[in-house]
């Protein structure tokens, strides 16, 4: 947990392997400040727990879920199942997947009426970005520290194009 206050994000993972992926959802969300829970929950190892976290997410003041889990991935699909809470899902390229594709579209190809927003393989740190997004509509306090981040990513490219301006001239950046 990163901070005493009551959790706005659930992170949950098939395993404790799938943790050096989903750190950076966890590292994002500490630096917005952004109150959050992280547990392991597998779709195919505990299901009655996925079931049990899906069903007191909402009670529990949880407004956005990012599940990770790697290879047969159905934990974010089953998740979404079983709460309206949006799930954010992060394919995982774990030491059981083939190449990453059993993962992503374990959790992107969601039937119609499951929704699940889809991330790039391991991109744990965009789900924790669009969490805050969606928590920042009603929230002006994570609304202006996403603006803050989003200036901060422009100054560091602003940098680099001066940088590299150095070297590889052009004529657009006169
Ligand atoms: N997994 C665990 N329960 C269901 C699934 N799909 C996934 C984990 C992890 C992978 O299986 O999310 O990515 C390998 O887990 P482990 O524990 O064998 O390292």
């Amino acid at each position: 947990m990163s901070t005493n206050n009551k959790a706005m994000v659930g992170i949950i993972m098939g395993s404790d392997s799938d943790l050096s992926v989903m750190q950076a959802a966890a590292d994002f969300l500490q630096s917005m400040q952004i109150p959050f829970e992280l547990t392991i929950v597998s779709a195919h190892r505990t299901p009655q727990r996925m079931m049990d976290y899906a069903n007191t997410a909402k009670a529990r003041g949880l407004q956005v879920i990012i599940a990770g889990a790697g290879g047969a991935a159905h934990l974010p699909g089953m998740i979404a199942s079983t709460t309206t809470i949006p799930v954010i899902g992060v394919p995982i390229k774990s030491t059981n997947s083939i190449d990453g594709w059993d993962s992503i579209l374990s959790i992107l190809q969601m039937p119609n009426g499951v929704p699940v927003a889809t991330v790039a393989l391991n991109a744990a740190k965009n789900a924790a970005i669009l969490a805050a997004q969606i928590i920042a509509l009603q929230n002006t306090s994570i609304a202006e520290k996403l603006v803050a981040y989003k200036q901060t990513m422009q100054q560091e490219v602003t940098k680099k194009i001066i940088d590299t301006k150095k070297k590889w001239n052009n004529e657009f950046d006169k």
